[in-house]
């Protein structure tokens, strides 16, 4: 069978827990070739991010254009995108590819507190970035900040995916991996309103870094290899689940380590 082209753009995680390494990856193990454009480089380990810096835009574009003028790309993710420019040029070379699946992860800051994308590039993201989108992929401060919907509850999610695909005319997955509780419900609402709830019980381990970049590059993946949206999210799930469920007794480093180890 022929190898389905994967492309990933997004942060270098040094500790390659999360990022392009994560997607690369997570890309390999569903079968995938994965393409790497980095947009950002973080010095990180498990504890957190030491220092990082964006790529420059033109360097950025010029990653976009190579990649996208040799290789039959069956499926694109975003991460990490380090600012307005980075969103525009991204925005741009995907204008004239418009039958390319693309899984926006809206990346705002690590978990660990530093923080990537400004109130600027989060607007340009939402304007240019996710009406091009087929799926769009935030956690409940994500979507908080993408819709101004305040979330503390699975109903709110709701709400704010209903919000969020209504304006920006993409499918959006609320992941519910920041709720209280032992229950982990993801909202699936597609671009005409319909809703969908992917529901998993909390996985206790302290390996999570990188499950957002972990699911957002499986569902690329799946899409890639031609599965309907709702079949591409329940694959992504159950493949982060397995990871998460594997590498539950590793240690790693003094902190949070790799949501999938490979
Ligand atoms: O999980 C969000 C994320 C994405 N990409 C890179 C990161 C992080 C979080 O630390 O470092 C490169």
């Amino acid at each position: 069978m022929k190898r389905r082209v994967v492309l990933t753009i997004a942060g270098s995680d040094s500790g390659a827990g999360a990022g392009v390494q994560a997607d690369a990856r997570t890309i390999q193990a569903l079968g995938g070739y994965a393409l790497t454009v980095i947009t950002a480089v973080t010095a990180q380990d498990t504890r957190g991010v030491r220092q990082w810096a964006a790529v420059a835009p033109r360097l950025l574009g010029a990653q976009l254009a190579a990649v996208l003028d040799d290789f039959d790309v069956g499926a694109i993710k975003t991460g990490l995108l380090p600012g307005p420019a980075a969103v525009r040029r991204v925005a741009a070379a995907l204008a004239g590819r418009p039958r390319i699946a693309l899984v926006v992860d809206p990346v705002i800051g690590s978990s660990s507190g530093t923080r990537f994308l400004s109130a600027a590039g989060l607007r340009e993201l939402r304007r240019r970035l996710l009406p091009r989108a087929t799926l769009v992929t935030p956690n409940w401060p994500e979507a908080e900040a993408l819709t101004g919907v305040r979330i503390r509850d699975f109903a709110d999610a709701e709400r704010a995916g209903r919000a969020l695909a209504a304006a920006a005319g993409c499918a959006v997955l609320v992941k519910g991996g920041h709720a209280p509780g032992a229950q982990c419900r993801d909202c699936l609402v597609t671009p005409s309103g319909a809703t969908r709830w992917f529901g998993s019980k909390r996985i206790k381990t302290s390996n999570t870094h990188g499950t957002g970049c972990v699911l957002s590059a499986a569902i690329a993946a799946e899409l890639a290899r031609g599965r309907p949206l709702a079949e591409a999210v329940r694959r992504g799930r159950a493949f982060l689940i397995a990871g998460l469920r594997a590498g539950r007794c590793d240690r790693w480093g003094g902190g949070k380590g790799p949501a999938f180890a490979g």
